[in-house]
């Protein structure tokens, strides 16, 4: 997309993104001072979890939360995002990868797309990085031009130490050996396509990994409600012209929670 917004990627930039499925090395979207202060915010989200809950269970919080929405809807974000799905995009999820220090939770090797009921296959995650991340505590690795080899079945996670219930398995679904290591500093994001193979090994360090995942799709995009029924788009630049999915209400306070309880990945995933 040839652009006179500064903040666009470059042609190269979105050459590499749809070749390889994935794009590092971009400019920080939010300063120390600024990440600071989202950082210094995140306790009051904390706080609302119930017993027995984790961060993992702060899914789809932006919409009672203005702290999650407003990052979601930064403009800086959104030039990227459009710079890759076009002038017509709408938000829908987000939720939170924490790994504190010492922590042996992975995220198996999966392809997002395998677990949302969405068609076509249009959508960016802006990963945001809390944390500066990298091999040493648990940074994302991801499979270069994995998102142009179509949809894998996944198993169902023999690890206990996973995150996710579903996974693809190194060896024998694809080659671990050529994953990318990402690494990121706080405040700045990668981005990456729904069918490229994922995932990132435990924490062992010192240091906390924490990331927020903010995923978008194109409007002509459409979620099956009768799978993921709270399903509910914002839309974050342009025109929706196709109408596909409901609209959600933007939220009015600073920290809450929805009130319905978030499908798990199995129940909106093909399993
Ligand atoms: O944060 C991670 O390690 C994994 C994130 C992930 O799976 C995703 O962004 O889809």
């Amino acid at each position: 997309m040839s652009s006179s917004n500064p903040n666009h990627l470059s042609a190269a930039q979105v050459k590499s993104y749809h070749e390889n499925g994935y794009l590092l090395g971009l400019p920080p979207i939010f300063n120390a001072a600024e990440m600071a202060k989202i950082n210094a915010e995140l306790p009051h989200l904390l706080a609302l979890l119930k017993p027995g809950e984790t961060s993992k269970d702060i899914r789809e919080w932006h919409e009672a939360s203005t702290y999650l929405y407003e990052i979601a809807m930064n403009p800086r974000i959104l030039d990227l995002v459009e710079s890759i799905l076009g002038p017509n995009f709408y938000f829908w999820a987000s939720n939170f990868f924490i790994k504190e220090p010492r922590n042996p939770s992975t995220v198996g090797w999966h392809q997002d797309a395998y677990y949302w009921p969405m068609a076509p296959h249009n959508s960016v995650t802006v990963w945001l990085a809390f944390d500066d991340v990298d091999e040493v505590n648990g940074g994302m690795k991801l499979l270069p031009g994995s998102h142009r080899g179509g949809i894998i079945k996944h198993k169902r996670s023999t690890q206990t130490s996973s995150v996710l219930t579903l996974e693809l398995e190194d060896g024998s679904d694809f080659n671990a050996d050529h994953a990318v290591q990402f690494r990121l500093k706080a405040g700045e994001v990668s981005l990456h396509d729904d069918r490229a193979i994922h995932g990132s090994p435990a924490n062992p360090s010192d240091r906390r990994r924490a990331g927020l995942t903010i995923r978008y799709s194109g409007t002509n995009v459409k979620n099956d409600m009768t799978v993921n029924p709270n399903f509910k788009v914002y839309v974050a630049r342009g025109i929706d012209e196709f109408k596909h999915n409901p609209y959600g209400t933007p939220p009015t306070q600073r920290y809450g929670r929805p009130n319905f309880k978030p499908v798990s990945n199995e129940e909106a995933g093909k399993v």
